[in-house]
């Protein structure tokens, strides 16, 4: 179940990166989030980072009255989320805050609206607000856009993923899967992964397109 959730959630990551929410892209990288930690477990083994597929409970606050607009512990019978850290499945704010914790960690941040929902706000998020998330990370996994993921797509290990082996990737994930789909849904979706991913439209989505932490070795 958590493999098959994991694997989901790599074809999930090349889809959504660059569907953010509108009015979470912003000009002004001067705003900081500011990350107070509130505990830090005695052991920690592995720090979350870019590209790691993590699980935590997050409750959001409006800064101006603190009332709560969202709660992750009451949402879908309190599971907590898991997504991929750092790719913008989350508020870049909230991408921010989640770098280099420990399992366990719990942090309060506060992020500024041009790292939430900005001018435009979000539904019963008011223009420009400062949101205050309470933090919870209860895992951490070297996930979909991990250099471990991307090793493993790319066969050839030319250090680019071409349009073959994504396509053999999707079908491999297809037929673990053992969904029923309509043949053209492959070609949708390697067509989509290209169209967001492959930003130079060279055909080929390279190790810094496809998101990997900046950190690894190739
Ligand atoms: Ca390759
Ligand atoms: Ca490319």
């Amino acid at each position: 179940m958590y493999l098959c959730c994991k694997l989901m959630l790599f074809v999930h990551a090349f889809i959504l990166l660059n569907c953010h929410i509108q009015g979470q892209e912003t000009k002004d990288t001067q705003e900081d989030v500011k990350i107070e930690v509130v505990y830090v477990p005695s052991e920690c083994e592995q720090k979350s980072r870019r590209g790691d597929l993590v699980n935590a409970h997050y409750d959001g606050f409006l800064a101006h009255n603190m009332s709560k607009f969202f709660c992750s512990r009451s949402e879908k019978d309190g599971h907590p989320k898991w997504f991929v850290v750092g790719v913008g499945q989350v508020i870049k704010g909230l991408d921010i805050a989640l770098l280099d914790m420990c399992r366990g960690e719990k942090r309060k941040v506060v992020i500024p609206p041009s790292l939430a929902y900005g001018e435009k706000g979000y539904d019963n998020i008011p223009p420009n607000s400062t949101l205050i998330f309470e933090i919870e990370l209860l895992g951490i996994s070297r996930g979909p856009r991990s250099i471990e993921a991307f090793l493993q797509i790319d066969l050839d290990n030319d250090k680019q993923l071409s349009k073959d082996e994504i396509s053999h990737y999707l079908s491999e994930e297809f037929r673990k899967d053992g969904k029923k789909r309509d043949p053209s849904v492959h070609g949708l979706i390697l067509k989509d992964i290209f169209e967001k991913n492959d930003h130079d439209g060279n055909g080929f989505i390279s190790t810094r397109e496809y998101n990997v932490y900046k950190h690894d070795e190739l």
